[in-house]
């Protein structure tokens, strides 16, 4: 396809449009992730949106993460989707889920889906903090009483990640569902999909995606498959059949890994959240710097000679170690000794991936282009994804990587330039894909242009 390279605003106008786009996209209590194929809230996505708002308002941020945390589960679940009443253009929606029904700590309102995401929201917190100190007095006052009353909920889920994600105690965090990654369809887990087949009777039901981001053109290819489409609902129907009890997913489930990029970002969001308990006398320092050096530890054990970190299957005990965006895992979690640090960074900035030279922008793509699982438009199996783009950066620099940060940042301002707010972007031609505006696009701009 050819360059799609319409406007390049300059940095003002790109940070006006984002907060225009996530004003738009704002519902009162909860921002949607995108208003056509996306109508409801998704979790990772709320906390990179208040990272977003921080830089507008403390307060407006802190309502996204008030109403995410409002729908957590007794068991301190924090849940994928938490769905607004009415909206029926996603699939699955509420009925299809039924946790309210089959589960006992599921709240009854409002609707949730049965899924995690990775744990950013601790990240969120920190980053408001941080924004709140050059605020008004009372902005300030107000923004550390609401992270006091949600700091019980922020524990919780916490816990529940360390006690029922990680039974075993071996530092990294369970997924039931690609859609827990965060990273949906990439290569990463194709092997363990071969393994998850849906029973005889099961009938599929009928996907919305394609139809929500049809106007926009190349749909289908832009998105998962059918085939993929089928294993996705097939493990939403197993997990409601498991009444979403972990103890029996565990022994039912026939998807279960152990999810080597969501581990490093629960060791930094326990570190992000313990800098915030000492500063606001809150409890729980110890505890958050315990899971921290957990999992820490437990994404270390998977890194090879070039701190290239893995997943693990944990029905087969295989190693899986695609080259997808999650090997770069050590650069979040942090702990690396010096010499795999530096062969890591040289990795994520060679021809292999940042470097290519065929890119529009030197970015990270979600898969290598070296790899034979790499479509420069297919979702998480390529494209580059702006909150992706801003985790690196952020690790980078919390690595002490300032120079390869910098280098990042630069590109992705580039990129955002477009003033699109895409969902995802072709790699060599720079060309917008899959949902737009996508909140948590604007989002990452807004912050990374402050
Ligand atoms: C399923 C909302 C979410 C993101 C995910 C992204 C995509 C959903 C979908 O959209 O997933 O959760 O329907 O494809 O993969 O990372 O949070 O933006």
């Amino acid at each position: 396809p050819a360059r799609a390279r319409a406007t390049t605003l300059t940095r003002n106008q790109t940070a006006a449009r984002a907060a225009y786009v996530l004003a738009g996209n704002d519902r009162g209590r909860l921002t949607v992730a995108a208003p056509q194929l996306y109508p409801h809230m998704w979790s990772w996505d709320a906390a990179f949106i208040a990272i977003g708002l921080a830089r507008v308002s403390t307060g407006r941020a802190l309502t996204e993460l008030e109403t995410l945390l409002g729908a957590q589960w007794r068991t301190g679940m924090v849940p994928h989707i938490v769905f607004t009443e009415g909206e029926t253009g996603y699939e699955p929606g509420p009925q299809r889920w039924a946790c309210g029904r089959v589960c006992p700590d599921a709240p009854q309102s409002p609707a949730t889906s049965g899924l995690i995401q990775p744990p950013v929201h601790g990240v969120a917190v920190r980053r408001i903090l941080d924004a709140a100190r050059g605020a008004s007095a009372a902005e300030r006052h107000d923004a550390v009483e609401r992270i006091r009353a949600m700091w019980p909920r922020l524990l919780a889920w916490h816990r529940y990640l360390a006690d029922r994600r990680d039974p075993e105690g071996r530092g990294l965090l369970t997924i039931y569902h690609g859609w827990e990654s965060g990273l949906d369809d990439s290569p990463r887990w194709d092997a363990p999909y071969a393994d998850v087949v849906p029973a005889p009777e099961f009938v599929p039901f009928r996907r919305a995606d394609l139809h929500a981001l049809g106007a926009l053109g190349g749909a289908a290819a832009q998105r998962p498959s059918d085939a993929e489409y089928v294993k996705y609902q097939w493990l939403v129907e197993e997990l409601r059949r498991a009444r979403y009890d972990d103890a029996t997913a565990c022994r039912t489930l026939s998807f279960r890994m152990a999810d080597v990029l969501t581990s490093a970002l629960f060791v930094a969001a326990n570190e992000e959240l313990a800098t915030v308990a000492d500063e606001l006398g809150l409890p729980g320092v110890d505890e958050l710097i315990g899971y921290a050096d957990r999992f820490r530890r437990g994404v270390l054990e998977t890194a090879d000679d070039h701190g290239f970190a893995a997943d693990v299957d944990l029905r087969t005990g295989a190693v899986i170690r695609t080259p997808t965006i999650a090997g770069f895992a050590p650069l979040l979690s942090g702990g690396l000794d010096p010499a795999r640090q530096q062969a890591l960074v040289e990795t994520l900035t060679s021809a292999d991936w940042c470097g290519h030279p065929g890119f529009a922008h030197a970015l990270p793509p979600s898969t290598s282009p070296s790899s034979p699982a790499f479509d420069p438009v297919r979702y998480w199996r390529g494209p580059q994804w702006p909150p992706v783009t801003w985790l690196l950066i952020w690790g980078l620099e919390r690595s002490g990587e300032q120079e390869t940060a910098r280098a990042l940042r630069e590109a992705a301002l580039d990129q955002l330039a477009d003033g699109l707010f895409a969902e995802y972007y072709h790699p060599f031609t720079g060309e917008p894909l899959g949902a737009r505006p996508q909140s948590w696009t604007a989002a990452v701009a807004l912050d990374l242009l402050a």
